[in-house]
């Protein structure tokens, strides 16, 4: 309504990728600055204020297990998609695959999500792994066409070694839903499913293979 609830907006935001293309180090990077190497496979949805430019930011941030993504056929019930405002597609720059399935993960979202018609979709492209340069599959070019063909944003990334380029990531996706005025403010957070980091730390290991 009116007041300095105004200034604080909540960004709901979903890490999508194929498996241990480092969806889990780059939501931790972004959370701690830290890489801890090993994440296990854990889903978390994680909850961390920021200040950009002079307004506080709540990210939201879930990070699933590939193996629990993308049912097919059933995207418009999918919870995931729809509780999000942006997305962060991840992929592997020596993990050719990683980068083939990206498309899909964006024709899935726009469609779920009807972003048919928008030309800035919040949606950000990620090839992450850019320290591994000797294994790179995907030259930066075919992830900056991919971006351009699907009017997605782009970074190329390390997590492993940089935390300024994955904060650039998040904070680009802001820029855009503050363009889309997408992000919205919510009376209610969602603080009870928030889960802890220590669950990271823990290693607690879930009974996937
Ligand atoms: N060299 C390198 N390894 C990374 C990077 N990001 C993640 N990894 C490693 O890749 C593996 C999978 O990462 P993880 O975050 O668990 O992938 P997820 O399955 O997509 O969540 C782990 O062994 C990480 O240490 C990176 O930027 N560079
Ligand atoms: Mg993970």
């Amino acid at each position: 309504m009116s007041g300095t609830a105004s200034l604080q907006k909540d960004a709901n935001i979903v890490v999508l990728g194929t498996d241990s293309v480092g969806k889990s180090a780059l939501t931790v990077r972004f959370l701690t600055r830290r890489f801890i190497g090993e994440y296990g496979h854990i889903e978390s949805i994680y909850s961390h204020n920021v200040m950009l430019d002079g307004r506080e930011i709540v990210f939201n941030i879930w990070d699933f297990p590939f193996s629990q993504e993308l049912p097919s056929g059933t995207y418009t019930k999918d919870k995931r998609i729809q509780w999000a405002d942006g997305f962060i597609l991840v992929y592997s720059i020596c993990d050719r695959a990683s980068f083939n399935g990206i498309v899909r993960q964006v024709q899935y979202i726009k469609a779920a999500k009807d972003f048919i018609d928008m030309e800035k979709v919040p949606i950000v492209i990620v090839g992450n792994k850019r320290d591994l340069h000797h294994q790179r599959a995907v030259s930066s070019e075919e992830g900056q066409l991919m971006a351009l063909a699907t009017g997605c944003q782009f970074h190329e990334v390390s997590a492993a070694e940089n935390y300024h380029s994955i904060l650039m990531v998040f904070h680009g996706l802001v820029d855009r839903l503050q363009e889309g005025r997408s992000v919205t403010r919510r009376p209610t957070g969602i603080k009870s499913i928030v889960k802890s980091m220590s669950a990271v730390f823990s290693r607690r290991r879930t009974d996937s293979v």
